[in-house]
């Protein structure tokens, strides 16, 4: 049990034996493992010497989704799905270190100067025998709104991508399709198989509740709250391939499963919070 930091990493253990890796480069939980099995998918080309994002674990996408927004400017300069995943985090606490569950908080670092607005960005990581919680918080320091979109970019790993079924976007969601140039969808509540590359933003999921099954009978439950969207992605060869930092083959070992808050933005007025939250909870297969 306990808390173990590294000049780059934080290591959580838990009593029965589960333990998660995070680095203070992004926040980024680059492990979690329960009975001695990796559940993160963490690419092996993956850049560690904190130049690059991350590719795998957890990234913390904020303050943007995506691509920047053409305006205003300070928006306009930000790289791929913001800052917050290339910044160096500290850790700030242990919350908790109990049969119950080991938990810390991190706090990020102020924004790059050209941004040029006060917030607080937390993010607390909770580990308990079965599960992985991980929270953001944000706290607008301005004297004005101040406007975000943050999400949790799960790489989670699978034996085979072919072989998964998703399921808890009912019928009646509307999703954007960005493999089909972002064009406008509605769900039909059909499970969601990985055939080809998959791109979707899914808005305001009802039930807050992602399932994936990984046709071995276990898998993932994603349950999340504060954050309403949920993005699923796999790139399939041909896309995956072009990654760099992918390992070959690496796109059939994982699918993305990640909830934020990005079909809008996110406007906190002055003092105001905003906690988004999610819990991944392992459903071990019987098989192993
Ligand atoms: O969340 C899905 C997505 O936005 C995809 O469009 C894909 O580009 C992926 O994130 C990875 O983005 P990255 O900037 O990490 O290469």
């Amino acid at each position: 049990m306990g808390v173990e930091q590294t000049g780059k990493s934080i290591t959580l253990k838990h009593v029965s034996g589960a333990s998660a890796e995070i680095y203070l480069y992004g926040a980024t939980v680059t492990s979690w493992k329960v009975n001695g099995r990796e559940h993160m998918f963490l690419s092996k080309k993956a850049v560690l010497d904190g130049s690059a994002a991350i590719r795998g674990g957890v990234p913390v996408v904020f303050p943007i989704f995506g691509p920047p927004p053409s305006s205003p400017p300070e928006y306009a300069a930000l790289t791929n799905h913001g800052f917050a995943r290339n910044q160096t985090w500290k850790l700030d606490q242990i919350l908790l270190d109990r049969d119950e569950g080991v938990s810390v908080r991190l706090a990020a670092p102020p924004p790059p100067e050209s941004f040029p607005y006060h917030y607080d960005l937390t993010y607390v990581v909770t580990l308990a025998a079965h599960q992985l919680s991980c929270d953001i918080h944000v706290v607008n320091r301005d004297s004005e709104a101040f406007r975000f979109q943050a999400l949790l970019h799960n790489y989670l790993a699978v034996p085979d991508v072919s072989q998964i079924s998703i399921s808890g976007i009912n019928a009646g969601v509307n999703y954007k399709d960005k493999v089909l140039g972002g064009s406008e969808e509605e769900t039909d509540g059909s499970a969601i198989t990985i055939t080809g590359e998959v791109d979707r933003v899914y808005a305001k999921v009802p039930g807050q509740e992602v399932c994936v099954n990984d046709g071995q009978g276990g898998g993932y439950k994603v349950r999340f709250r504060g954050f309403e969207d949920c993005v699923i992605w796999n790139p399939a060869a041909e896309t995956g391939s072009k990654i760099a930092d992918m390992e070959d083959g690496g796109w059939n070992r994982y699918v993305c499963v990640e909830p934020g808050f990005v079909s809008q933005f996110k406007s906190l007025e002055p003092g105001q919070k905003f906690l988004g939250q999610e819990t991944i909870t392992l459903v071990e297969s019987p098989r192993l």
